[in-house]
């Protein structure tokens, strides 16, 4: 995942933050508001670019999951998209301290990306 500036600095600044991976045909370019990510309800911008052209009209997905309990998201976010490869999710609710993997996943025909995004709150 490519992080815009944001979430890159909190990366930079203190590692509570980290992309994993990325895997397939596109790109995530991602900000948060707040940001960065806090405890309760986020909003997730993500732009999605294959070869640097957005790419509009692709199903993405938002998966917050905290590995270590075997637990999702109190509540599942909703995608909208934005236009000019742009979709911002909606809650992304990070109901409690701890390590977060939210998944990305995004499909449009026989292409398909996955990447994450790690946070620890405290
Ligand atoms: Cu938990």
């Amino acid at each position: 995942v490519r992080l815009l500036c944001s979430i890159a600095l909190l990366i930079a600044g203190c590692g509570e933050a980290a992309s994993t991976g990325a895997g397939g045909d596109f790109t995530f370019a991602v900000t948060s508001d707040p940001s960065p990510l806090g405890l309760g309800r986020n909003t997730l911008y993500i732009e999605v670019t294959a070869d640097g052209a957005p790419v509009d009209g692709a199903q993405v997905e938002v998966d917050p999951e905290m590995p270590a309990h075997g637990h999702g998201s109190t509540e599942s976010p909703q995608v909208e998209a934005l236009g000019g490869g742009r979709y911002r999710a909606f809650p992304v609710t990070l109901h409690m301290p701890g390590h977060w993997v939210i998944g990305l996943h995004a499909t449009k025909g026989d292409l398909a990306a996955d990447d994450s995004i790690e946070v620890r709150l405290r």
